[in-house]
């Protein structure tokens, strides 16, 4: 596989500071270990709105979600283009709202195929507006991928802007929903509301726990997403940083205790990337201003460099 990688330095979707400067930090981990990955692939930087951050807040139960769908634009249709030439997009973003702009570049590039997800994070990233506890757009993408209100569990009301503006991100590129529950998978989620509980097992959504991971191994973990989500044709890998274990992710905005070791996502993660289905990878919402020296980093550059040494061998 060609290789691009797609850089998004936007984090205006975290609820903390910081996020944005992730991806630096990935390049520097290179540097400090004398390796010169960054300078085998072509680059692309997506203009960020994180001049917002210093801008009141308009919609309190979703934060900056106007500058979100300008960022979902540029975004997806870098993701898109990226596909449509015959690359593989590796996209290092800040915070993981960018990954519903991801999202929904693959549905634009192949429309009528089934695309499939894996979610490694320890949240679900299934708030909407209507129930969020943070406001935080980094907590939504996937609801936004399957065009979900949840309106069942309602706990807030919204504004009509509001609602137009999460019709709007919803609905990008006038595809809803780009994936379906069902073809979504979560590894190591264990930080999650009761209203994204539900949609979880209202849809009987796919559940992969750290222990799991643990018990089995990856290539059985591996083998078993895969044919859970047989009948997908294109597959999508998001790797959130805090599914790894809070021991180890500091430098992330939200770290959660029984996350995966290193060494377990850098396995089950690889093994992911030598299926012919895998069209895109993502890492995100590495924050070096909350670790000690670059650890998060350098984990996060360790994971993506077996990874896409195993990309171009398929
Ligand atoms: C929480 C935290 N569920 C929220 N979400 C995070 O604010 O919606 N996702 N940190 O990665
Ligand atoms: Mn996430
Ligand atoms: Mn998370
Ligand atoms: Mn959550």
């Amino acid at each position: 596989k060609n290789i691009k990688i797609i850089e998004v330095k936007s984090e205006i979707g975290a609820g903390t500071r910081g996020a944005s400067l992730g991806v630096d930090a990935i390049k520097i981990a290179a540097l400090d270990f004398m390796s010169n990955f960054f300078v085998h692939f072509p680059t692309e930087e997506i203009e960020t709105e994180n001049k917002l951050l210093f801008e009141p807040i308009e919609s309190p139960y979703a934060k900056r979600i106007k500058g979100t769908i300008n960022m979902y634009e540029r975004v997806s249709k870098s993701v898109c283009d990226t596909i449509k030439q015959n690359w593989f997009p590796v996209v290092l973003s800040g915070d993981h709202s960018t990954a519903g702009a991801t999202i929904a570049g693959l549905k634009l590039a192949r429309p009528k195929a089934k695309l499939g997800v894996i979610w490694i994070d320890a949240h679900a990233d299934l708030h909407t507006p209507y129930t969020t506890p943070s406001g935080n757009m980094h907590g939504m993408p996937l609801a936004a991928s399957i065009a979900e209100d949840n309106i069942e569990n309602k706990v807030h009301e919204l504004d009509d802007n509001t609602v137009k503006l999460w019709g709007q991100l919803k609905n990008l590129g006038k595809i809803a929903p780009k994936v379906l529950p069902e073809d979504i998978v979560f590894i190591s989620l264990r930080d999650y509301e009761k209203e994204e509980e539900h949609l979880i097992r209202k849809y009987g959504m796919k559940v992969i726990t750290t222990n799991e991971v643990r018990r089995k191994g990856a290539e059985a973990v591996a083998r078993s997403v895969f044919r859970y989500l047989h009948d997908c044709e294109y597959i999508y890998v998001s790797f959130d940083v805090d599914s790894l274990d809070a021991s180890i992710s500091r430098g992330t905005g939200t770290p959660v205790s029984n996350g995966l070791r290193e060494r377990e996502a850098e396995d089950l993660i690889s093994k992911f990337m030598q299926h012919r289905k895998i069209c895109c990878f993502e890492i995100t919402e590495v924050n070096p201003t909350l670790d000690r020296e670059n650890l998060m980093a350098e984990i996060a550059f360790n994971i993506l460099q077996r990874s896409v040494n195993v990309l171009m061998m398929n």
